[in-house]
């Protein structure tokens, strides 16, 4: 049953939310819009810290000496972003360890276009450009969710992946205007990565289970079809730039609404990504296991640490 605080504390939760004014980590909050946050979060985190994986893949192969400094620096901010990210959620209340504990187990999900492979140097193109992309158009809304520490490190993040979106097209722009070979790697590249990219928004709304309640406590802004249509009217024109061929023999301007129609993604893939079948998924999350067993020592090496200054500072109070 609830006490009389607790309902004091939910009205002025809930005029808080209505007045847009953010909610930060000592203020009260519903329960279930924790968890909420922390499953959306943690989530987003795990999507940075995967993320790195398919473009890591190519640091060693970038074709010169600029687009290796450049992409290894893309992938390092990827890293910077998870780190914001999980420490933004442990704000909430959860330790690192079980936030990584529930990526390793499955219990936690990551953005699924991470589960497909990258097999040519045109892939680094196309997530910097599509992925990066869809990525922006999402965290642009995000920066006014309601949970502060979530709200600032995404304004942060989207000024890093405007720089990763321009890479991204850039190194399109060269190959779709490079040799013909060149051009149809660009081509094979936006293909696979299209609509995978359309994934990243996830269910149309009326199969989206979490939609309801985040928009109404304001942790989503926009709903996840209208932000993917975004995404699509705004990419649309940059495809005919490159002089591409459409992804999707559907994508029609349509002049009565104002945007372009599409063809239907393929949700039953979806699914099968995000439910642990994608083609890399085994793969990724072995990978992060390994790299995570590794750097058992430097774990080690901050706890033997931060003991040791727990010590001088007792020592000194004495
Ligand atoms: N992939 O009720 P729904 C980046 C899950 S990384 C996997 O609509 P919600 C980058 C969803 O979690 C940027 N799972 O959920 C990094 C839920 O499952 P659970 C990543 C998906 O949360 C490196 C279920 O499906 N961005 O930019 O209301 C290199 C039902 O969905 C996906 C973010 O993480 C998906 N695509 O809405 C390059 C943005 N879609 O949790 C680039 C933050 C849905 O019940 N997240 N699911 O097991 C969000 O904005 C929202 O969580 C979503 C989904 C729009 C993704």
């Amino acid at each position: 049953m609830q006490t009389v605080d607790n309902t004091q504390d939910q009205i002025e939760f809930d005029q808080r939310i209505e007045a847009e004014q953010k909610i930060e980590p000592t203020d009260y909050m519903p329960e279930a819009y924790r968890q909420n946050l922390i499953r959306q979060m943690s989530q987003h985190a795990h999507s940075e810290v995967i993320g790195m994986q398919p473009e890591g893949n190519w640091i060693t192969r970038a074709p010169t000496l600029r687009r290796k400094a450049v992409l290894l620096s893309k992938v390092q901010d990827e890293a910077g972003h998870g780190l914001y990210l999980y420490s933004a959620t442990e704000s909430l209340g959860i330790t690192r360890s079980d936030l990584i504990e529930a990526l390793q187990s499955g219990a936690a999900k990551y953005a699924s276009i991470f589960n497909y492979p990258t097999l040519t140097w045109a892939d680094i193109g196309a997530i910097g450009w599509l992925v990066d992309g869809a990525a922006i158009v999402n965290q642009i809304s995000l920066q006014r969710t309601s949970y502060g520490p979530y709200a600032r490190a995404m304004v942060r993040i989207c000024k890093e992946e405007s720089f990763h979106q321009r890479q991204g097209y850039e190194i399109m722009t060269v190959l779709a205007k490079g040799s013909a070979e060149q051009k149809q790697m660009a081509q094979d590249a936006m293909n696979r990565n299209w609509w995978p990219s359309l994934m990243m928004f996830g269910p149309h709304d009326s199969d989206s289970a979490h939609s309801g309640k985040s928009m109404k406590w304001k942790i989503k802004r926009q709903p996840n079809d209208y932000l993917r249509q975004k995404f699509i009217d705004q990419t649309v024109p940059q495809i005919e730039v490159l002089g591409l061929q459409m992804p999707d023999l559907k994508l029609k301007w349509n002049e009565d609404n104002g945007n372009y129609d599409s063809g239907e993604i393929n949700w039953e893939e979806f699914y099968q990504v995000i439910n642990g079948s994608g083609p890399c998924n085994y793969q990724r999350i072995k990978h992060h296991k390994k790299a995570h067993k590794e750097g058992e020592w430097v774990r080690e090496a901050v706890r033997a640490y931060q003991e040791k200054q727990t010590a001088k500072n007792q020592t000194n109070v004495a």
